[in-house]
């Protein structure tokens, strides 16, 4: 490693010790940003790097609720307001029992480059809470919904900070919080993106991150002469994101062949069809977090504690949650004949199974991957400012073409001199350069 840079990696390291997922957020954008950083000194005089690994505000606050027993309740709430150079605050809230302080800034400061990439005018944010859905009633998730809004709504708003659904948070929830926040503020505002249809949300927001996963994935093997027809796809998972792309890739002619949950996971070596997708969802919507079921209804294997990385497959679509995929996973799959990796879910794969998979066969990270979700949620807010909604074919024509040209900004910044595209590289340095000019625009803020 460069010396200089691992000097900037140690300060960072000082000032954020034991928060592993921010580092490894950090040192993946720091290690493949670096060059560009350094051809450019103003850049380094004005601090742009030093500046974007530090958020520009943390909220950190109590959520105290009653559950069903009338037994007091108290979870941590967060909002991480990470960059707010190119647009407001923009990002998900997360209501996961591992969130983090850590989890959360790798999130938004992910998020920062992104948002960039979408070409939308949206700064980086992510919030949440390590309340644990599982299991919980309706009411239960209406009040700690409510009770997070009670002090959340102080720190958002339409042209501040505009939160949206992530793991554990779907329409319900942004329902939920959208209503207190409503009632609080006494405003109607696009506060929120991933409204209800009959409120403000956008047509295809819900399907966004995974059809744009596979969109992207389109252009993938469009650069390599190919096409998803026929090929066989190991996606983890089994919400939204799964939800979104298995629908896609079926769509397309592929072969859907795992889905998976925290209890383990399902091979269908038929694949999967609109039946099962829709099964799908209602084990989704059950808050038991297991997929076992699918594979009793469907006479298919389950294979328990176990990840979908063990099949051979042609492509590996991770779809759940941060470092799903690790190196191990990584050779499996490379070992099984997998030519492809496409992150889904934020930071799917370790630094060591993404390096691999780049090295080996083609990676391509979240960042861009997955910028299908937030791209329409910046359509939901154009929407919402409007106050008018565009029809299906209108936003998924503009998701289709947003996410052709953050493939298009890939190859730019990404194209090695052997002709190999580093997606990495090429997201980051994609997401980064937008960011930083704006951030020189505006002055030492
Ligand atoms: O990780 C993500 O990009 C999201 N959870 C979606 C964020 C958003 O504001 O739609």
């Amino acid at each position: 490693m460069d010396i200089k840079m691992k000097e900037f990696m140690d300060g960072v390291k000082a000032k954020n010790p034991g928060e592993a997922e921010f580092l490894q957020a950090v040192q993946e954008v720091v290690e493949t940003v670096w060059d560009h950083y350094n051809a450019n000194p103003r850049y380094q005089a004005a601090k742009i790097l030093e500046r974007m690994v530090e958020p520009e505000r943390t909220v950190i606050f109590r959520v105290p609720w009653v559950d069903d027993k009338g037994e007091v309740q108290v979870n941590r709430g967060f909002r991480v307001e990470f960059n707010s150079a190119i647009g407001p605050y923009k990002g998900g809230i997360r209501f996961h029992p591992s969130v983090t302080l850590s989890g959360l800034k790798f999130l938004g400061f992910e998020q920062t480059f992104k948002n960039s990439l979408t070409s939308l005018p949206m700064g980086g944010g992510k919030g949440g809470s390590d309340f644990n859905p599982k299991g919980k009633s309706d009411n239960e998730i209406m009040r700690f919904c409510q009770a997070f809004m009670c002090e959340l709504f102080r720190h958002i708003g339409p042209n501040t900070d505009v939160p949206a659904g992530d793991i554990g948070v779907g329409g319900r929830e942004v329902g939920y919080m959208f209503g207190m926040y409503k009632k609080l503020a006494n405003e109607f505002t696009g506060v929120f993106t991933g409204k209800g249809r009959e409120f403000g949300g956008s047509i295809i927001r819900p399907e966004a991150t995974g059809f744009g996963a596979i969109y992207f994935v389109q252009e993938m093997l469009k650069a390599k002469g190919k096409d998803l027809k026929g090929l066989r796809v190991a996606i983890s998972g089994f919400g939204n994101v799964a939800w979104g792309a298995a629908m896609k890739a079926t769509e397309l002619g592929a072969k859907v062949v795992t889905i998976s949950g925290p209890d383990g996971y399902v091979y269908d070596p038929n694949g999967l069809n609109d039946d099962k997708i829709n099964y799908m969802v209602e084990l989704r919507n059950s808050n038991q977090d297991i997929v076992s079921p699918y594979a009793k209804k469907y006479g298919v294997e389950f294979f328990a504690g176990k990840k979908p990385w063990e099949q051979k497959v042609d492509i590996a679509i991770p779809c759940a949650i941060q470092n799903e995929l690790n190196e191990k996973d990584a050779q499996t799959l490379i070992d099984g004949g997998c030519w492809l990796i496409a992150e889904a879910s934020n930071m799917g794969c370790t630094a060591e199974a993404a390096n691999l998979a780049t090295q080996k066969i083609t990676f391509a990270p979240g960042k861009a991957v997955n910028a299908g979700g937030v791209a329409v949620s910046g359509l939901e807010m154009t929407q919402n400012s409007m106050r008018l909604g565009w029809t299906a074919e209108e936003v998924d024509d503009k998701l289709h073409q947003i996410m052709t040209n953050i493939h298009a900004t890939c190859v730019k910044f990404g194209t090695e001199a052997n002709g190999k595209i580093n997606y990495i590289k090429g997201a980051n340095i994609g997401g980064f350069v937008k960011v930083a000019e704006a951030m020189m625009a505006q002055g030492i803020v």
